[in-house]
């Protein structure tokens, strides 16, 4: 397949870059973390972005060489902004895939990462979407425990959004929980939105999880999410994904 050989050589070049999106806590407008979000310069095909390639990925062996490569330019830049600016306080969120998460090696080389970057686990959550846990409930169960281990959160990615979201709360012990830009979208338009949201804050509560609403693009879906008691936010109104030079100058103003 052209897709992976190509993705394949990009791993190693310099067509691979990571842009980060700041995640806000809405009652103060302070950036309480980052998400890394992955972005390929393709020689000829122009900048693509992770829906058109993540799954070649997956579905070659490619997943654990581009996971690890995202992880380590993350941590990367995550202590380079330690170094950088005086009392940082953003957790590092890496979205991770199926693959690479019950990948046998895997809590290790985060260990491995954490010590070679000087990042202390609590300040990195790395993101399931919720479709991709259901494959290996033992293993990812593993996972996690490890990863809390390490003081390492995991969040609960896309929530509402798969086909499992509720037994995976229940098999599964997650840090956040990040609800799906599906359901905010038209937040304030539509009873059915409000009415799922209202139930998603009842459940991160009474799982004792982190709240994130992604994909707040309005005032209206904003105002709706504090009225319910989702503080935390993300999305084109609050940051779009930046260059890490961006947020750095973000951060630095963040207090
Ligand atoms: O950046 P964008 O909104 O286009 O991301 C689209 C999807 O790709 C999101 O669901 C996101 O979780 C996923 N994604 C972005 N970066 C990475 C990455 O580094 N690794 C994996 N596995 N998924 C990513
Ligand atoms: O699934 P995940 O949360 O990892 O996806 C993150 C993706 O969502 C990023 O690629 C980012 O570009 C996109 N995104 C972030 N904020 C918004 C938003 O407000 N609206 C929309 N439509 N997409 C967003
Ligand atoms: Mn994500
Ligand atoms: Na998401």
């Amino acid at each position: 397949d052209i897709v992976e050989l190509s993705l394949r050589s990009s791993i190693s070049d310099d067509c691979l870059h990571l842009v980060y999106q700041p995640e806000v806590d809405m009652r103060s407008g302070v950036i309480v973390a980052v998400e890394a979000l992955l972005r390929w310069e393709h020689p000829l095909l122009g900048l693509l972005m992770p829906e058109s390639f993540i799954h070649v990925a997956e579905s070659t062996n490619l997943a654990t060489e581009l996971g690890t490569w995202v992880i380590r330019s993350a941590f990367r830049q995550y202590a380079q902004w330690w170094s950088e600016i005086a009392g940082l306080d953003v957790v590092l969120r890496v979205n991770v895939s199926p693959g690479q998460l019950v990948g046998a090696d895997f809590v290790d080389s985060i260990a491995r990462e954490l010590g070679e970057y000087g990042i202390d686990g609590g300040n990195v959550c790395l993101e399931i979407t919720e479709n991709a846990v259901v494959s290996d409930v033992d293993r990812t169960r593993r996972a996690l425990r490890g990863l809390a281990g390490l003081g390492v959160q995991v969040a609960i990615d896309d929530f509402g959004s798969g086909y499992s979201s509720l037994a995976q709360l229940k098999q599964l012990q997650f840090d956040v929980l990040k609800i799906d830009r599906e359901f905010i979208r038209d937040l304030g338009d539509s009873p059915a939105d409000l009415a799922i949201v209202k139930s998603i804050v009842t459940l991160a509560k009474s799982f004792d999880l982190i709240l994130v609403a992604e994909g707040v693009e309005t005032e209206m879906a904003a105002r709706t999410l504090l009225d319910l008691g989702c503080y935390r936010a993300q999305g084109f109104l609050l940051h779009r994904p930046l260059p890490a030079d961006m947020v750095r100058d973000l951060l630095i103003t963040n207090r």
